[in-house]
């Protein structure tokens, strides 16, 4: 299996770009619900340890139905399939730049959840335009064993997110630790609860903070697979402009600076969608880190990667 890597403002991705299993010619959701049912081991070959580790998001690059796309991708992690991924869709513009398949100009994808369009700006720049943000429920309360009670919005922006200022330390690189810990606290308290988005589970915590200057904001994001996003996360900031829209705190088209917990950032803005919904638009670097063959061999106990 051949694969390219790169990283979206310090985010890793793996694009699969060839030898990855035959999921048909269906719809990409089809394709996805196939490679989650009958190849989820090639799933945590490609990118569990011993070849892979847990930050890792993995892209099947895969061919389009609609053929005005430059391509299809199904985005998946070290637990299961990603409805959509923002800063893997940024790291794929740039590796299929790379590739030579693509050049600057604006471009389609096809995805589990719908056809996204993004602008390669330059060879490490790209400007994605997500599927469109909602916020859920506002002000949701849920009592955290450690913490007390954490009030949070629920917003979808991809993916289902809780967005909370009740950060119970300072947002940096220094508490990854406690931030880690308190976010996984607040996951399970919600699920314990029954506390979700239009009937699924939300799966992604972001905690949000002043940011340095320069960014509006800053967060650390948990993600459903238990890692945290190095990048400020592409749909949780689309998650978080609908929240902002939401408030009336953001205009249309008005600049939104998104800080990770690591420092790197995202520049974003929204279009109004027809039925309270936002259309955002998220910009980041990404840079292409090595290429390689992923090898499985029939005597080892490993060759499916290291399963929870
Ligand atoms: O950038 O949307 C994103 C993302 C989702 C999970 C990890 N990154």
């Amino acid at each position: 299996m051949r694969f390219i890597d790169s990283h979206t403002e310090g985010e890793p991705t793996r694009l699969i770009v060839e030898g990855g299993p035959d999921l048909g010619a269906g719809s990409l959701a089809a394709r996805r619900d196939r490679f989650a049912r009958d190849f989820d081991h090639i799933r945590s070959f490609a990118v569990n340890e011993p070849r892979g580790y847990d930050a890792l998001v993995g892209g099947l690059l895969c061919e389009p139905v609609d053929t005005s796309c430059a391509a299809g991708v199904i985005f998946f992690n070290n637990a299961t399939m990603l409805g959509m991924c923002g800063h893997g869709t940024i790291g794929l513009a740039v590796t299929l730049a790379h590739m030579g398949r693509i050049g600057p100009g604006v471009h389609r994808l096809e995805t589990p959840v719908g056809v996204v369009t993004f602008e390669l700006i330059d060879r490490n720049t790209a400007r994605i335009v997500n599927v469109p943000s909602y916020r859920y429920a506002k002000a949701v309360g849920v009592d955290v064993p450690g913490l007390g009670r954490v009030t949070g919005d629920i917003a979808w922006g991809g993916n289902w997110f809780f967005l909370t200022e009740n950060a119970p330390c300072p947002v940096d690189i220094a508490h990854i630790p406690q931030l880690m810990v308190a976010s996984q606290a607040i996951q399970d308290a919600l699920n314990a609860a029954g506390l979700g988005g239009d009937g699924a589970p939300v799966d992604h915590i972001e905690i949000f903070a002043e940011g340095a200057p320069g960014a509006d904001s800053r967060s650390f994001v948990l993600c459903s697979g238990g890692a945290y996003d190095r990048s400020p996360c592409g749909t949780g900031t689309s998650a978080k402009l609908a929240c902002l829209a939401a408030d009336g705190k953001l205009a249309p088209g008005e600049s939104w600076v998104q800080e990770s917990v690591i420092g790197s950032r995202f520049q974003a803005s929204y279009r109004p969608g027809p039925d309270g919904r936002i259309t955002p638009t998220i910009t980041g670097r990404a840079f292409v880190t090595g290429e390689g063959v992923l090898h499985a061999d029939p005597s080892d106990p490993f060759r499916y990667g290291v399963r929870g």
